[in-house]
């Protein structure tokens, strides 16, 4: 009995030290593992768009809940002019009308507004920017919360089973019968070590915090390419969007204005695209490099406006034009469908009414220029057809280099391209004339401020036949878009053999 009894008194203190070892264990086990809402989904969902909406350049960032319902942030970074006023979000369901809508203002360039607004659980929806004039219908997917990994119910179960085994084991009915009391330490030790088992092998990836506001990078920073379709859900969701096939077909883009558009006077142009394959409406497009739609106008004058069109409806997009001058304006719309579309470019011409314009004077060839108050030094290397062409832009102001470009829908600059046409000359409304666009895809620059670029933007092109190119060289500062129109002669290169 003695024996006994002194066995019994040293289990019971060991089994105090246990005891107190494995309750941290347990505790720090549990405490250790985040809230199941805040780590089971995958933090997707986070689109960041342009949208040209009526006079207004706005870009949007919508963060989907993870959780697949409640709060949806909407930031609105107003871009260029930026008017005073306000615009209102809603998120509804595809078509509906907008309901609890949010105003934010739309001004000043720079200042980014959020509106907190709510959906009530996965699948398609739209945020709603409404300007007064323009009902935009930004598509979105929020997705379903994904089911609990393994590795979240061994950590459960293991910490529930060590819990419950201490707790029994150290109950006076048991500390009593010391072999029962040595199984059940055993058994909170085994529930123990595979709830920490499970923690340490869990994928790092795993424990990570869902998006917020402020942790995203602004639109003009590099940002991957979180699309709608992109971030479709793994698990079915509540909702899918209206069946739309996906085909093979191509884009093809129609292009109408309510009155025939004339020089100087804003106007609204209307694309409808529908697939070449069935005539179906194309409401399929994914967002890339921060836009659904990215349109190129070109005027006889050889002005560009790159802008992004508004969804206003299934295939529908509008964008306010103000054209410069008369005559035939090419229009160009880059876009990249779900599914196996894969990227696309359509092309189509809208005519301008007016006074017979001059003749457009050619853009200066490579050199330096005053663009914007800035000197744009441009450099084009070994321009012959068929070979690789470095095209470099390096800005100065007041002598000094610029580096506070802010880069544009996701990259540090762009470069747009128009071929000659069959006169020889880039004609934007003769389809011979070939359209291009590259990506200066260079890492931000060290010598300014976060997440900008610059003195030097550079592109890498091969231009497929000699004659003469129109290029435009874009970058953003201050929030604006500056283009710098180049022109350049390509020589003839050698026939590359088949
Ligand atoms: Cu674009």
């Amino acid at each position: 009995m003695r024996c006994r009894g002194y066995g019994v008194g040293v289990l019971a203190r060991q089994g105090h030290r246990l005891v107190a070892l494995l309750v941290l264990l347990a505790g720090a086990v549990v405490l250790g593992v985040p809230a199941a809402g805040a780590h089971e989904s995958t933090p997707t969902g986070v689109t960041r768009l342009e949208l040209d909406l009526g006079s207004r350049a706005l870009a949007l960032t919508i963060i989907a809940p993870p959780e697949g319902a409640g709060r949806l942030p909407v930031v609105v970074l107003p871009r260029a002019d930026a008017p005073p006023g306000e615009v209102t979000l809603a998120a509804v369901r595809p078509g509906a009308a907008a309901v609890d809508a949010v105003a934010v203002p739309a001004a000043p360039v720079g200042q980014p507004h959020e509106a907190a607004l709510a959906v009530d659980g996965p699948g398609a929806w739209e945020v709603l920017v409404d300007d007064g004039s323009t009902l935009a219908r930004v598509p979105i997917t929020v997705a379903a919360p994904a089911g609990t990994p393994g590795w979240v119910w061994a950590v459960r179960v293991g910490a529930l089973v060590g819990v419950a085994a201490l707790i029994a084991a150290v109950s006076p009915g048991v500390r009593r019968r010391p072999r029962l009391a040595i199984g059940l330490g055993a058994v909170a030790l085994v529930g123990v070590t595979v709830a920490v088992t499970a923690v340490a092998t869990a994928p790092s990836t795993a424990i990570t915090a869902a998006p917020t506001a402020a942790a995203v990078p602004p639109i003009g920073g590099p940002s991957g390419h979180a699309g709608h379709a992109g971030a479709a859900p793994a698990a079915a969701p509540a909702a899918t969007p209206a069946a739309v096939p996906t085909t093979t077909g191509s884009v093809v883009l129609t292009a109408t204005t309510a009155s025939t558009p004339a020089a100087g006077t804003p106007v609204d142009l209307q694309l409808d695209l529908t697939d070449s394959a069935g005539g179906a409406v194309v409401d399929d497009l994914a967002v890339h490099d921060d836009a659904l739609v990215h349109l190129a106008v070109i005027g006889p004058d050889r002005r560009l406006d790159h802008v992004h069109p508004v969804r206003v409806a299934p295939g529908r997009y509008v964008v306010r034009l103000t054209p410069g001058a008369a005559g035939r304006y090419g229009v160009f719309a880059e876009m990249e469908r779900a599914g196996d579309g894969g990227h696309q470019v359509a092309r189509t011409a809208i005519d301008v009414g007016g006074p017979a314009p001059a003749a457009a004077a050619p853009s200066p060839g490579p050199g330096a220029r005053q663009v914007e108050g800035m000197q744009v030094d441009v450099t084009v290397s070994d321009a012959v057809a068929g070979r690789p062409t470095r095209v470099v832009a390096r800005f100065a102001e007041n002598g000094r280099q610029v580096t506070d470009l802010q880069g544009w829908l996701g990259m540090a600059a762009h470069l747009m391209l128009l071929g000659p046409g069959v006169a020889g000359a880039p004609d934007p409304g003769d389809p011979a004339s070939a359209f291009g666009h590259v990506h200066d895809m260079g890492p931000a620059t060290t010598a300014g401020p976060a997440g900008t670029y610059g003195p030097e933007v550079a592109f890498d092109h091969t231009f497929p036949r000699p004659g003469r190119h129109q290029l435009w060289v874009q970058v953003q500062r201050d929030w604006r878009i500056v283009t710098v129109p180049v022109t350049v002669d390509v020589a003839p290169g050698t026939t590359p053999s088949p």
